[in-house]
């Protein structure tokens, strides 16, 4: 590994799970290197956690870390005999670059090996995470191959919220698609709060979401995007989940920058998601 700038030190979680350490000015940041998961980010101008993290995280490989920020590419949800959201999630990354400034701390990170099935597309992936009062996060898509492909992908990010039931999400509107009721589509709610299983892709990509649960906010900006995803699997579902439990549900909220509807790449185009959390 290229050397590191102060501000990023080496941690380990499981056998599996390689992190790095992120503690500037600014922001302390947690990464696993297995999936390139952002699991903890605090920034310290008000020393608020903004990441669900569980505490029954499998930390094994036996499935994804439920921690964080997954990556989802190269597709987006469930595909029959395959990895949920794609495989990347379950891949070690290796550091590209990483380096400092007065404003932020940036590591480039890339999957160690990109081949995987269910994908025939020859793709570069970055993930460009900028640590300063807010957290940036990019991924980049590059077709380096010489045939056109398709690809959905998402940072599936889980915010972590006090108690889901007093949470207000702020700035979404138009339709959405809800997978609760057979993929339904409905009008975005105002208020929009929540009271039951919520798993919906609004198909009108705004670009700034707040989540708002007392005198506590969670900004959420995207860009290159075509959906928002909002999901909580609410208490039956969290309580049969291995990795949740019963209460789990209560202290997270999913909100997604996501291309859920298919993006083509030309060869040597690229694409870049971007999410940025404050
Ligand atoms: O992004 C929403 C979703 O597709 C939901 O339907 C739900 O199944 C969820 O993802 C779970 O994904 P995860 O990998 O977080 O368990």
């Amino acid at each position: 590994m290229l050397e590191l700038p102060a501000s990023i030190t080496k941690g380990r979680l499981s056998d599996l799970v390689e992190t790095l350490e992120i503690d500037n000015a600014h922001a302390t940041v947690s990464i696993s290197l297995w999936g390139a998961q952002i699991m903890s980010f605090k920034p310290k101008h008000d020393g608020r956690e903004r990441l669900f993290k569980s505490n029954k995280i499998v930390l094994d490989g036996s499935k994804s870390l439920r921690a964080g920020v997954p990556v989802c590419w190269p597709w987006f949800a469930q595909r029959e005999g395959y990895q949920k959201h794609g495989y990347v999630r379950i891949r070690n990354w290796q550091v590209l670059s990483a380096t400092e400034s007065d404003d932020y701390t940036e590591i480039v990170l890339s999957p160690l090996d990109m081949v995987g099935k269910g994908f025939d597309g020859t793709a570069e992936l970055s993930l460009t995470v900028r640590v300063g009062r807010s957290l940036s996060i990019t991924l980049t898509t590059t077709n380096s191959g010489k045939d056109a492909f398709e690809f959905n992908t998402a940072l599936h990010t889980y915010f972590l919220v006090d108690d889901v039931n007093d949470v207000e999400l702020k700035g979404l509107s138009g339709k959405y698609s809800d997978k609760t009721r057979n993929w339904a589509m409905l009008e975005t709610p105002e208020p929009y709060r929540f009271t039951e299983e919520t798993d919906r892709i609004h198909l009108n990509p705004v670009k700034h979401v707040t989540i708002v649960e007392g005198d506590a906010q969670i900004g959420v900006e995207s860009a290159g995007h075509d959906s928002v995803v909002v999901w909580n699997p609410w208490a039956e579902n969290s309580a049969n989940m291995r990795d949740m439990g019963p209460e789990a549900y209560l202290r997270m909220l999913c909100v997604e920058t996501a291309v859920t509807q298919g993006k083509t790449l030309q060869a040597n185009e690229s694409h870049s998601l971007t999410q940025i959390i404050s």
